[in-house]
């Protein structure tokens, strides 16, 4: 585990332990999941009291020397580098949190893996099928714990529906549907952003917003055997960012749909897309089985709808809404008392507390957290799409 970073005594605390340790975190990444993440690991010690770890901002790193340091004052870590290499080889970084663009996630994440940290890595696990087999073999190989960051599988309503499943209450499930809509790139005028180049991102809105939903699938319902799929690219040239005069052509999707076959005989559609006027972040689920259905939506995320074949027909026609804001329900101890709702920065909270009780006590990461085979899994769904797509035909799943 590296250098001890330090404890916090809980001596003049009641606790059933002495001390909790203090677990040393290095940051590869400043913006936005640099951010959400960032938030998540000062929140997490008071929220999930007494915490697994009490994480230390140790380090922080970032190619754009002013942008870091900013960054490194903004969120409270000790050190800024500017090589990742050089701040995995600080003795103090226990965690890698590679937050870093999808091309950066495979090499970074191999060398800590390797020197025996402990990797928790944005989604998609990487840019290519190829780099996320590699992380998924280094993850095998290393004694450290590593989870990728899919984070809509620690939102109660999702946990509190993957729990209903498992337990049959839905009974055999016949359909899986998920749109993950969005509508930032509609403007010919935005520029050439990370997320719109193959060699940074590897794919567009199917490996940004695709696999979540590919990942949810698996999660809720299991594995997928078979795809048939189209994706589009509706804006073909960009503003540059570096020359916005100069055109620079669009080397992603901006938008996917797949008809899905479920190795246990379920059938579904999944639909991404980022020219989804009016739509903000919109990700809707629908599973339907022989004993009921579910309904989610990410825009009201506390919220689970729910129909139960069987209840009283007088009463429960169609759907009810079931707020998931009792202390009972996935997480929610942890928060308010019920109704009074939680956000979407709270799931990457809840990432961490699992990720963080697996890498302290020793524990699995799956089912509940993604591990880098789920995230090599969703790679290759990501691949066949994409493969069916060109092909025009059914394509079968070959992990
Ligand atoms: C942008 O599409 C984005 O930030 C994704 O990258 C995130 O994974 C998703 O949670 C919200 O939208």
């Amino acid at each position: 585990m590296g250098e001890k970073v330090g404890f916090v005594t809980m001596g003049e605390v009641k606790g059933e332990r002495g001390e909790i340790p203090k677990i040393g975190v290095g940051m590869l990444g400043y913006a936005f999941m640099g951010k959400a993440h960032t938030n998540a690991y000062k929140k997490y010690p008071y929220i999930f009291w007494p915490p697994a770890a009490i994480p230390r901002l140790v380090a922080i790193c970032g190619r754009n020397e002013k942008a870091v340091e900013e960054a490194r004052i903004r969120y409270g870590y000790e050190k800024a580098y500017r090589d990742w290499q050089e701040m995995l080889n600080d003795p103090k970084v226990q965690i890698f949190d590679n937050s870093g663009p999808n091309s950066l996630h495979c090499e970074p994440s191999v060398a800590a893996l390797n020197m025996g940290k402990h990797v928790f890595c944005e989604k998609p696990l990487a840019g290519t099928v190829e780099e996320a087999r590699a992380m998924w073999e280094a993850a095998q190989k290393s004694s450290a714990k590593s989870m990728v960051c899919f984070n809509y599988r620690f939102l109660p309503a999702l946990r509190l529906a993957r729990d209903f499943i498992a337990e049959g209450k839905l009974g055999e499930i016949y359909h899986f549907r998920a749109q993950y809509l969005q509508e930032w790139i509609m403007d010919p005028n935005f520029p050439m952003v990370w997320r719109l180049d193959k060699d940074v991102a590897g794919s567009g809105a199917l490996g940004d917003l695709g696999s979540h939903i590919i990942d949810l699938a698996r999660f809720l319902v299991g594995d997928i055997a078979t795809v048939s799929a189209l994706t589009r690219t509706f804006i073909k040239e960009r503003p540059s960012l570096e020359d916005p005069t100069r055109k620079v052509p669009v080397t992603v999707d901006d938008a996917f749909v797949a008809v899905v076959e479920f190795s246990c005989g379920a059938i579904g559609t999944l639909e991404a897309s980022r020219f989804c006027a009016g739509r903000k972040n919109h990700q809707v689920i629908e599973i339907n089985g022989s004993r009921g259905s579910i309904r989610f939506n990410l825009e009201r995320l506390n919220e689970l709808e729910v129909h139960l074949v069987g209840e009283e027909p007088k009463v429960f026609q169609g759907f009810h809404q079931v707020m998931v804001t009792e202390s009972y329900h996935p997480f929610y101890e942890h928060w308010w008392p019920h109704g009074h709702i939680i956000g979407w920065e709270h799931t990457f909270i809840h990432a961490i507390s699992h990720f963080l009780d697996a890498v302290v006590n020793n524990k699995e990461i799956a089912p509940y957290g993604a591990t880098f085979e789920d995230g090599y899994r969703c790679a290759v769904i990501c691949d066949t799409i994409v493969r069916s797509s060109l092909s025009g035909k059914k394509e079968e799943l070959r992990y």
